[in-house]
């Protein structure tokens, strides 16, 4: 099959469910994502059969576990707890869930700096990413990293990286690494829309498909970079356009429904872990909250932002799930108030964590060097 109808093939068999209409120039926003919540559990209820209960309630609780975690992380840093930048996930959760879901453990992960819920999707215990937060010994970079550098080589999390589509081209590296190795490893990688102006992305994009490399790359078009909207960055809004050019296999999907993320990301692993292709999926969500913590948000309207919240992901999935009576409200009630413990457990393992010592200033600075009986 040449790569232009692995592409077209992929094209329609995202059409035939999860895509919504390319993005019209003049209004994107409001057509980038199924319009109504009622169309999204409509969607999901047809899908459920398709999985079984404990998938469907693990995906659950882990949206919920980052959007609880998150609540807590941004009330900690209006307490001056945590130092730093923080850039919070709320409202995109369904993204790093729905993908997550679709790897193995051994698979690697990596994401920019809003990376808590990636972090947490992969395996990262929350006390390891809260300590973090804090600066903390405890924390999975030692405290060393802060918010935007959560890293657990053993997780396959490589990070956590605060430069604008930085990761882009390690994450190619990564799966040059497993092609190279023979292992059947995949590698996602998620950026924000911002990045795919970054060069960086057009160079990976390019060399992936010719070397043939198992990445995944996935885009969270949340709409904004900052505070700029992507209709005043981008030439071409449709990104998932971006990887004809490049002859990769491409599709969109909405973001907001954590089925039709999962299965777009399974279908894309499927490609790479069998013919080490390479794929570009763009997700289209949007973040509830500022850019990070010190964000004001005045370019966008209170009208869009709650738009938005009528999708949002974690109450939609919900109530498919309620509704459905794949969970009752007791089971909805009792994961509640097991997330909030989880978090709660992980606040005080953050605060009870010591700071690192100030030796650690001069470790982990460099690799450690190969030598080959060289000096090198
Ligand atoms: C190379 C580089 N340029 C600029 C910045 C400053 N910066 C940080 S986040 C950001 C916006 C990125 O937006 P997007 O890629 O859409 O991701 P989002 O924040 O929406 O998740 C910018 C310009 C940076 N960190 N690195
Ligand atoms: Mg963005």
């Amino acid at each position: 099959m040449s790569k232009q109808s692995q592409s077209s093939n992929s094209r329609a068999a995202a059409d035939e469910r999860n895509s919504v209409a390319v993005i019209d120039a003049d209004a994107p926003d409001q057509d980038q994502m199924r319009n109504d919540h009622e169309a999204v559990k409509k969607d999901q209820k047809r899908h459920l059969a398709d999985y079984d209960r404990n998938t469907l309630v693990e995906l659950l609780r882990q949206m919920l576990l980052i959007r609880r975690f998150e609540e807590k992380s941004a009330e900690a840093y209006s307490m001056g707890k945590i130092g730093g930048f923080c850039h919070l996930y709320i409202g995109q959760e369904a993204v790093a869930v729905g993908a997550i879901s679709a790897i193995r453990k051994d698979d690697y992960v990596l994401t920019s700096y809003r990376d808590h819920g990636q972090a947490i999707a992969k395996g990262m215990s929350p006390d390891a990413v809260m300590a973090e937060l804090f600066g903390k010994a405890g924390g999975c970079s030692k405290g060393k990293g802060g918010s935007m550098h959560m890293f657990d080589k053993s997780l396959g999390f490589l990070g956590g990286h605060a430069i604008v589509g930085g990761q882009i081209p390690l994450a190619t590296g990564v799966a040059f690494a497993s092609k190279y190795q023979g292992t059947d490893q995949v590698t996602l990688c998620f950026f924000g829309e911002a990045a795919v102006n970054q060069g960086a992305f057009h160079e990976s994009l390019n060399m992936a498909q010719l070397w043939k490399l198992p990445c995944i790359y996935i885009c969270e078009n949340n709409q904004y970079g900052m505070g700029t909207s992507l209709q005043r960055a981008m030439s071409l809004h449709d990104i998932s356009q971006k990887a004809v050019a490049y002859e990769m296999a491409g599709e969109y999907v909405d973001g907001m429904d954590v089925l039709a993320v999962k299965e777009a990301t399974a279908r894309a692993v499927e490609r790479a872990r069998k013919d080490h292709l390479p794929t570009l999926i763009e997700v289209r969500t949007y973040r509830f909250m500022g850019h990070s913590m010190s964000d004001p948000g005045n370019y966008r309207t209170r009208a869009e932002i709650e738009k938005y919240q009528e999708r949002d992901p974690l109450k939609v999935f919900a109530a498919t799930l309620l509704e459905e009576k794949t969970i009752s409200d007791k089971d909805y009630a009792a994961m509640e108030k097991q997330v909030q413990e989880e978090v709660e457990q992980a606040l005080r393992f953050a605060e009870e964590s010591p700071l690192p010592e100030p030796e650690e200033l001069f470790t982990d600075i460099y690799a450690n060097p190969i030598t080959s009986g060289k000096m090198l």
